[in-house]
C-alpha cells in the first residue's frame, strides 16, 4: 500500500475499557488511510475470559474501482463461533480482476458453515462465513483472509481513480452508505457494545467509529 498514513480518533475512542460483570473489556482501534482506501480499520477487544474480536474492515476511497473488506473472529473459551471474511461489492458485481483471482482459490470443505443472516445482502458470492471446528480449519480460514487482502492490494495498487463526478463514484459512495447501514443492522455487535456502555454509546460507537459513512467533500 502506498501513503500509509494514521487517522486521527479521540483518545477516549482509541483504547476502550469497561466491565460487564466480573469482567473486565477492552477494546483497542487502530486507523489509517492509504491510497485507495479512506479508512483502514483494525479493532480487538477482550471481553475478561468470555470473548475476544478481532474486527477489520478497508474502506475504500470511492473514487477507485475497489470492494470492501471485512473480517470479523469472534473467539469464545475453547473455539471460534464465528469467522467471516468478504471482499463486499460496491458496484454491481466485483471488477473482473478480482473475481477471477478469487476463482483461484481454493476453498476447503469447512465441516460448519454458517448461514448469513438477512442483513447480509452486502456480501459477495465469495463471503466465507463459518464457525471452524479445528486448528487446521483455523489455518485454512486464516490463509483465505490473507489471500482476499493481497488481491485487494495487489489491485488496488494497479488501477487509477475516476473522477469525483463520475456516476460509477457517485454509485459507490451510495453502495458504501448502504454497507455501513446494513452492517449496523447486527444486532449481536450492538447487544455486546449497549450491555457494557449503554445504547447511546453503543450508536455512536457503531455511527462514529465502526461504520460511518463516507463524506462526499
Ligand atoms: C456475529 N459479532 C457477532 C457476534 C458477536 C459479535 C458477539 C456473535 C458471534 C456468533 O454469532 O457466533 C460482536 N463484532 C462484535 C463486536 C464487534 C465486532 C462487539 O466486530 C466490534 C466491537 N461483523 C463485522 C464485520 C463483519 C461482521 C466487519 O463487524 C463482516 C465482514 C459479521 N458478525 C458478523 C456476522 C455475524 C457476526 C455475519 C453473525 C450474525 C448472526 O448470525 O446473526
Amino acid at each position: 500500500m502506498r501513503d500509509f498514513k494514521p487517522l486521527e480518533l479521540e483518545p477516549d475512542l482509541k483504547n476502550i475499557f469497561g466491565k460487564l460483570g466480573g469482567d473486565d473489556l477492552l477494546i483497542v482501534n487502530e486507523l489509517h488511510k492509504a491510497r485507495g482506501f479512506r479508512k483502514l480499520h483494525l479493532e480487538t477487544a477482550v471481553l475478561g475470559s468470555s470473548f475476544d474480536i478481532l474486527h477489520a474492515v478497508f474502506f475504500p476511497d470511492p473514487l477507485f474501482d475497489l470492494p470492501i473488506f471485512g473480517v470479523d473472529l469472534v473467539a469464545v473459551p475453547g473455539s471460534i463461533s464465528a469467522a467471516i471474511v468478504d471482499l463486499s461489492p460496491v458496484g454491481n458485481t466485483l471488477p473482473v480482476f478480482i473475481k477471477k483471482e478469487l476463482n483461484k482459490i481454493e476453498i476447503p470443505s469447512f465441516k460448519s458453515v454458517r448461514k448469513i443472516p438477512e442483513w447480509g445482502d452486502i456480501f459477495s458470492p465469495y463471503v466465507q462465513f463459518i464457525s471452524p471446528i479445528n486448528s487446521v480449519e483455523n489455518g485454512f480460514f486464516l490463509s483465505i483472509v490473507d489471500q482476499f487482502l493481497m488481491i485487494l492490494i495487489n489491485y488496488s495498487e494497479s488501477i487509477t481513480p475516476d473522477s469525483f463526478d463520475d456516476p460509477i463514484t457517485i454509485e459507490r459512495y451510495r453502495k458504501q452508505i448502504y454497507y455501513c447501514s446494513q452492517q449496523k443492522r447486527n444486532d449481536k455487535t450492538r447487544n455486546v457494545l449497549a450491555k457494557i456502555f449503554g445504547t447511546d454509546w453503543a450508536n455512536k460507537y457503531l455511527d462514529k467509529v465502526l461504520f460511518d459513512c463516507p463524506l462526499r467533500t
